[in-house]
């Protein structure tokens, strides 16, 4: 059968060989436009085991990546106690109405991992704006427009008891965070998705609602198989869920998927729309980053089916 997303053919399109340190990893990258050019916030895993986000830039989204020397968030700042084990997973949205970029980031340390926001103007300097989510909670990402004066954003708090479910919560000014619903939950039974769930890169606004896409997990013989899935969210208010894929949409299926220092993971966290398709970046293995593409068209006509 097909296959609804294309995989690049220069897949993985960044190892970690192409990065300017000694690195274990290069995975989930963040993805923006910007001056024209697509720009990935990159987590390197360094050879110690702790994490950075580094910024990639491409002319053309596939090759040729310049990688800044130094990263944009870099963990174990005196200042920035809960991100002493790591700045990780980054998602970038871009506010308008802001005329910035927010990203959004797991922040690693002894206290468990939570979720950090930072601005950032030009993405070369950011202004961290500190925590927005208590530990364990991870997978945020912002909506880029306000609904009845409020930002929205999706997280994953950990309820406990191995229940991880994506919420919504809304803000007057990016910092104080409320409004709690659970949007997407677990699936039942033996669903793809029944161990966790968590949103991928920020949604998309289509003519239907908010495309989002997310990954699930389920068990297979003790290994977590993380793979995506797609949803639709209400347009004017974001935790109405009004459609959701029943089974999983990309899976890891090439060598670089299936094996890495994390076998049989694909972990989006970049998205962005060029006409009509969209353009995925993922993490695979937890090791490489890897870009495929799929047609709008298609994954809204099976979130309607
Ligand atoms: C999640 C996160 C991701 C990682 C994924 C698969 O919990 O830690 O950074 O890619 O697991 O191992």
């Amino acid at each position: 059968m097909k296959s609804l997303f294309d995989r690049c053919d220069r897949n993985p399109i960044l190892t970690p060989k192409d990065i300017p340190l000694p690195a274990e990893a290069v995975l989930n990258p963040g993805a923006a436009e910007q001056d024209g050019e697509t720009v990935l916030l990159l987590r390197v895993e360094d050879t110690s085991g702790f994490s950075d986000i580094y910024v990639a830039r491409s002319r053309n989204g596939v090759d040729d990546w310049r990688i800044e020397p130094e990263p944009l968030l870099r963990h174990g700042l005196p200042e920035w106690r809960y991100e002493q084990w790591g700045c990780e997973d980054a998602r970038v949205t871009r506010l308008e109405e802001e005329k910035c970029w927010y990203i959004t980031y797991t922040a690693y340390s002894q206290f468990g991992a939570a979720v950090g926001l930072a601005r950032s103007c030009d993405l070369r300097s950011v202004e961290r704006l500190g925590l927005i989510f208590s530990p364990n909670n991870k997978d945020a990402c912002l909506f880029p427009r306000k609904f009845d004066g409020h930002w929205a954003t999706l997280h994953r708090p950990d309820a406990g008891g191995g229940i991880e479910n994506i919420w919504t919560a809304s803000s007057p000014d990016l910092v104080h965070w409320g409004n709690p619903h659970c949007v997407l939950s677990e699936g039942p039974g033996p669903s793809w998705d029944n161990v966790k769930v968590g949103a991928g890169p920020p949604p998309i606004l289509t003519d239907r609602g908010w495309l989002l896409l997310y990954h699930g997990v389920k068990m297979y013989a003790g290994q977590m198989a993380y793979r995506v899935g797609a949803a639709l969210l209400d347009r004017d208010h974001p935790h109405r869920i009004l459609a959701r894929s029943q089974r999983c949409l990309f899976k890891a299926t090439e060598l670089y998927e299936q094996s890495g220092l994390v076998p049989n993971v694909v972990f989006p966290t970049g998205l962005l729309l060029r006409g009509e398709e969209l353009w995925m970046y993922y993490g695979a293995a937890d090791t490489v980053v890897c870009l495929a593409t799929v047609r709008l068209r298609d994954l809204l006509d099976i979130l309607e089916s």
